[in-house]
């Protein structure tokens, strides 16, 4: 390829990238309830800048929260991160290790405070002042206490953050809790909770696409999670609640349990949901799920 032909190739993929993003704009303007016209104006508000800072947290969970953004191809991750915020600290994909990046954290945190929002992804382990939870020789608890409350808005991805998730289902010797109830109630920065084991990526996006638009965060039912998204239980919006060869009510699905919108905004770039894979829902996105929805294949 000479150089022209390069430079034309860099601009067709550009051009490919910003059109992906853009129909990916379109599909978190659904997923907020909004006309399709609005599509281009949440594109456009990210591509003004400046865009969001945000400080991304790791604790107890099983990364797959940033997995399920990693897994987003159209847009791509890099697309996706990179086009609607500055990720200034993400221990998963930064290249730096150690010391270094521990000072990063703490000097971002100060020199941003009130401007960035921070991501937590996993929960705290609380018993024994944290020690099950360490992090470079501190408590995941200490952490969040010097983090978190620096922070504009803390959005905590997964169930693990918002609720405990995995590491809190009984008998939860560690103590393992969700941001709000490990920073307890003198916490005074607000807390949107986007559960799911794993959470919709688009509706991330769609959080953060809120606060560009109308400099506020989304409306939050009682769980803390945003109505947009968790207003409406998965049954209803299931396309085989009417089809009895299909239902897997009989198999376990939580599905009239569990407030979430898969089966309209699906995962995998509005690919499939569990129930188009086959699989009951388990009621991932509901506070203590762990416990409140096994035995996961049996009727209740
Ligand atoms: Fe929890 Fe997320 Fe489930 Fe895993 O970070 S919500 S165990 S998908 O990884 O926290
Ligand atoms: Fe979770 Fe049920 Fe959706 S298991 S991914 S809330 S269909």
């Amino acid at each position: 390829m000479d150089k022209r032909e390069k430079s034309n190739h860099r601009l067709q993929e550009q051009g490919i990238t910003r059109r992906s993003f853009l129909k990916f704009c379109g599909v978190v303007a659904g997923a907020l309830g909004l006309e399709p016209v609005f599509g281009p104006k949440i594109f456009e508000a990210f591509a003004a800048g400046p865009k969001p800072s945000v400080l991304w947290l790791h604790f107890a969970e099983c990364t797959g929260c940033t997995e399920a953004v990693l897994r987003t191809s159209n847009p791509g991750f890099a697309d996706l991160i990179f086009d609607t915020i500055s990720l200034d600290y993400h221990e998963t994909l930064m290249a730096a290790a150690g010391s270094t990046v521990d000072g990063i954290l703490t000097s971002t945190a100060e020199s941003h405070r009130g401007q960035f929002f921070c991501v937590v992804e996993g929960a705290i382990p609380t018993a024994e002042g944290g020690v099950y939870g360490m992090i470079g020789g501190r408590t995941m608890l200490d952490i969040a206490e010097e983090i978190c409350p620096k922070a504009k808005a803390i959005i905590a991805l997964g169930n693990c953050a918002s609720y405990g998730g995995l590491p809190a289902a009984w008998p939860n010797p560690t103590g393992a809790m969700g941001v709000e109830g490990a920073l307890g109630s003198g916490l005074s920065v607000p807390v949107v909770n986007l559960p799911g084991c794993p959470p919709n990526p688009v509706n991330f996006v769609g959080t953060l696409a809120t606060y560009l638009l109308s400099g506020k965060l989304p409306a939050l039912d009682g769980d803390g999670r945003p109505t947009f998204a968790y207003g409406k239980e998965v049954h209803g919006q299931c396309p085989y609640r009417e089809d009895k060869s299909r239902c897997l009510f009989e198999g376990g699905c939580k599905g009239k349990k569990t407030r979430n919108n898969c089966p309209s905004v699906k995962f995998n770039d509005a690919t499939s949901f569990p129930m188009q894979a086959g699989h009951p829902c388990i009621g991932c996105s509901e506070p203590d799920f762990w416990d409140t929805m096994t035995p996961f294949y049996q009727k209740s």
